[in-house]
């Protein structure tokens, strides 16, 4: 009987497995856009896409970091009208790397570009790019500002200076005759992305250097050469922490298979804390001639919230706190680390009691209460935003 009555209800089922699929297939292309505040360019951005793109099948993706001048609201507002338009909102974060690392984890494209929004790539060199992965047997197609046919536009002598001495210092990572690893323009196979991207540090603005030193094997590249254009509307988000984040990704690469970058910056702004302290402390107590107590009380007080304000600034910077958060943060932090400071001095002084000798015991009190500062305030004073 029960035999029957489930061969009874199996028609169905195979009734609904051999009703058509539906074929609507993903795109052929991808074209990744990073954008912050970049409300004025996006639609001229998709308007050149859609003139050097007339045929084919492609998608845009902007991932935006919750821009204030409302990108992401005039993306979905162009989605509206072009399926072919995609609008990632990532809130509480920042990053040019990690938001094109999550645009191409977001496609099943067979191929992935990226492009920034300001018009200071030359979209026109998509085709071409498309058409040598297609036929060529490479992984990746670079523009360069360095390659024959390549220029860096109107840039200033500063900035120039400082993309060649980046490009210099990237050589340990990236092969040798790739003109311009600091390109934020490609196109890369999907493959070769995939093996990749679980080993990308994605910190900072240089996506290419992450990716050609990231990936298991030796990248096979081509470059094409273009005009680095003028910024149409909007302005550069490169600033002078950005060669802090550079840094960071070179140390990443270097040694963050065994210890984690972050917990190195954050130790090295630890490190300048100290002098902070001292210097207060001498000013406070020599100078001001305070008691040595209420000095070293002031000193402790100003070196936490020097320390708090610089890892906000450049060790969180992807998660940077403002307004009344910082606030909160300031709070979090300086009570994080008293308990560190406590754990540190707790562990010191029962090892200088068991008979160690006094710099170790001090030098243990200080990685442990270094250690647990990290973790706590990575957890809490810069932990996933709460609304
Ligand atoms: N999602 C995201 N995009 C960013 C961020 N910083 C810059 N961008 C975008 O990355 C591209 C390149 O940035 P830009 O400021 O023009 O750098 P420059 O060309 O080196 O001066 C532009 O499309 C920016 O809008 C960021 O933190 N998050
Ligand atoms: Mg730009």
């Amino acid at each position: 009987m029960d035999l029957a009555a489930s061969n009874s209800r199996e028609p169905t089922r195979l009734d609904d497995r051999r009703a058509p699929v539906p074929s609507f297939p993903g795109p052929e292309l991808s074209i990744i856009v990073p954008t912050f505040n970049e409300h004025d360019n996006v639609a001229e951005l998709l308007r050149r896409l859609r003139l050097c793109l007339p045929h084919g099948s492609w998608e845009v993706i902007f991932v935006d970091d919750d821009s204030p001048d409302g990108t992401a609201e005039r993306v979905r507002a162009l989605a509206a009208e072009d399926s072919r338009v995609r609008c990632i909102q990532r809130v509480g974060r920042r990053g040019l790397a990690s938001a094109c690392v999550e645009g191409m984890l977001s496609t099943s494209a067979a191929y992935l570009a990226v492009i920034d929004a300001d018009l200071q790539h030359d979209e026109r060199l998509l085709p071409r790019m498309l058409e040598a992965l297609r036929q060529e047997e490479i992984d990746i197609v670079v523009g360069s500002r360095y390659a024959a046919g390549g220029d860096l536009g109107d840039w200033d002598a500063r900035r120039a200076r400082l993309s060649r001495l980046a490009t210099r210092l990237s050589r340990t990572l990236v092969p040798a005759q790739l003109t311009d690893p600091m390109s934020g323009f490609f196109m890369i196979r999907r493959e070769a992305f995939m093996d990749s991207q679980r080993h990308l540090s994605s910190i900072g603005f240089k996506i290419l250097a992450d990716l050609f030193a990231s990936s298991p094997r030796a990248l096979r590249f081509r470059e094409l050469g273009y005009i680095f254009g003028t910024r149409q509307a909007g302005e550069s988000k490169f600033d002078s922490a950005s060669a802090w984040d550079y840094a960071m990704l070179v140390l990443d690469k270097l040694v963050g298979r065994w210890l984690p970058v972050r917990f190195i910056a954050f130790s090295l702004v630890g490190a300048l804390g100290v002098v902070v302290h001292f210097a207060v402390l001498s000013v406070a107590f020599q100078v001001l001639r305070s008691s040595f107590v209420a000095s070293q009380a002031i000193a402790i007080g100003c070196a936490m919230t020097f320390n708090f304000a610089v890892n906000n600034l450049l060790t969180y910077r992807d998660r940077r706190l403002r307004g009344l958060r910082w606030l909160r943060g300031w709070l979090t932090f300086m009570l994080a680390c008293s308990l560190g400071a406590l754990m540190n001095l707790g562990l010191a002084a029962s090892l200088y009691r068991a008979d160690h000798a006094w710099p170790l015991a001090a030098l243990c009190g200080i990685l442990v209460g270094a250690i647990w500062n990290y973790v706590a305030t990575t957890l809490t004073t810069w932990g996933r935003p709460r609304g």
